[in-house]
């Protein structure tokens, strides 16, 4: 039986959450990211400020080129978590199968819904109307038979945009005519190796054998498919596997590990802050990274108790000692899993080994108690400071 998919994906979003609680910007090109002199790049902008070619990742100072009346603001990152809870709950009031791929977006797998909400067209506007009514924002929606299809369809008619891919006849004719980019897994180094090979819109790709892309080994082979409007991967919905965790694809591949290191260390901060908010504790930390060939690896360990952020990023950080980084990074996670409530996990004997691990713990739990009461966030420590900033200027979803 056939599937249907719908992708949600937020508009301009951390800029439109500032736009939403500050009416003065409405209109305006706001562009959130580094500031104008310091060193770093765009996080996102309104989509009045990409009218002047500001876009992600692009240097702060280009983008002040580019734009140069822009408002400039740093982003609040505990600001944009609140409001992307609230989305993931009106989403998760029309399915189980909810895979959250970021802050603003994720798949749906309504296949089962549809008894219940008549079609996914219904289910896909009463989420944008909801979301509008209760969080003040817009998102585009998109409709179709397989992931890729339902992302491309909600990127069709970006902003507060609604499309439906119904089949993979109806896929192919929307992109045959396009660049090869706009398939997944197609960044600008592979579109310049399959330029080489003659191919440079998704049409040169239906003449071709499934053997003329072995030079890119698994990636060709899922390139095929995905040219072809094949793609059977399902929405796994992140709660299944029985744990918390966060992971992050970005634009541009990773090389240096010291900075693989930071964004461990940001998203151990973030993997903390869910468990703690869940008053759960997990004791097998997993480290997962996928490669630029798509070639995936994760490592585990099991330790003690906990949801300390310092705790989690050891862990990890121990893990990713242990693995080789032979090639460039696509993506990085990090989970926790085989979780009890906090209230049932009893304290171990190392809580009070050393006092600097008490004092430790001490700090953390109370960073987190006034990041979560007044402080928004506003409150961390200078190296994950830095690794949010590494984390901003790199990811892509
Ligand atoms: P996106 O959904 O890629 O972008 P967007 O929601 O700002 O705009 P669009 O309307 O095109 O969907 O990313 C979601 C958020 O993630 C974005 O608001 C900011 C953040 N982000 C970064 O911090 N760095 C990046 O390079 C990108 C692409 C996004
Ligand atoms: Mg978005």
């Amino acid at each position: 039986m056939g599937r249907t998919i719908i992708h949600l994906d937020m508009d301009a979003f951390f800029a439109s959450v500032e736009v939403r609680d500050n009416p003065t910007l409405k209109g305006k090109p706001v562009i959130i990211g580094a500031l104008p002199g310091e060193r770093g790049v765009v996080s996102t902008c309104s989509y009045e400020a990409r009218k002047f070619g500001v876009r992600s990742a692009m240097s702060i100072t280009e983008a002040y080129k580019r734009c140069p009346n822009g408002i400039y603001l740093s982003p609040s990152m505990h600001k944009y978590a609140e409001e992307s809870e609230k989305i993931h709950e009106i989403m998760a009031s029309y399915t189980d199968v909810i895979e959250y791929v970021s802050l603003d977006e994720g798949y749906m797998d309504v296949t089962a819904s549809l008894k219940l909400f008549e079609s996914a067209e219904k289910i896909a506007k009463e989420l944008k109307r909801r979301i509008f009514d209760e969080v003040c924002l817009t998102c585009s929606v998109g409709v179709g038979y397989s992931k890729t299809s339902a992302k491309l369809a909600s990127e069709e008619k970006k902003p507060n945009g609604f499309f439906v891919i119904p089949n993979k006849e109806a896929f192919v004719n929307l992109i045959k005519n396009r660049d090869i980019r706009i398939l997944p897994g197609v960044g600008e180094k592979t579109a310049r190796r399959l330029a080489l090979q003659g191919f440079l819109k998704v049409s040169d790709l239906l003449w071709a054998k499934e053997s003329d892309l072995n030079f890119l080994g698994a990636l060709g082979k899922s390139i095929f498919l995905h040219a072809r409007g094949i793609d059977e991967s399902a929405v796994v919905p992140n709660e299944e596997a029985k744990s918390v965790g966060r992971e992050y694809t970005f634009q541009r591949d990773i090389t240096e590990r010291g900075e693989i290191e930071d964004i461990i260390c940001f998203i151990s901060r973030r993997v903390s802050y869910q468990l703690k908010n869940k008053n759960l504790c997990g004791k097998t930390v997993t480290v997962k990274i996928k490669f630029s060939d798509m070639q995936l690896i994760t490592r585990s360990k099991t330790v003690e108790y906990t949801n300390s952020a310092k705790k989690i990023n050891a862990v990890a950080l121990k893990l990713l000692e242990k693995t080789e980084i032979i090639k460039p990074v696509r993506l990085i996670g990090v989970s926790v899993s085989n979780m009890e409530n906090e209230e049932c996990v009893q304290m171990s004997f190392s809580d009070f080994l050393t006092e600097t691990e008490s004092k430790q713990d001490v700090l953390d739990e109370t960073v987190y108690e006034i990041n979560k009461g007044i402080g928004k966030g506003s409150l961390k420590t200078a190296k994950e400071m830095l690794a949010e900033k590494n984390f901003k200027s790199r990811r892509k979803i």
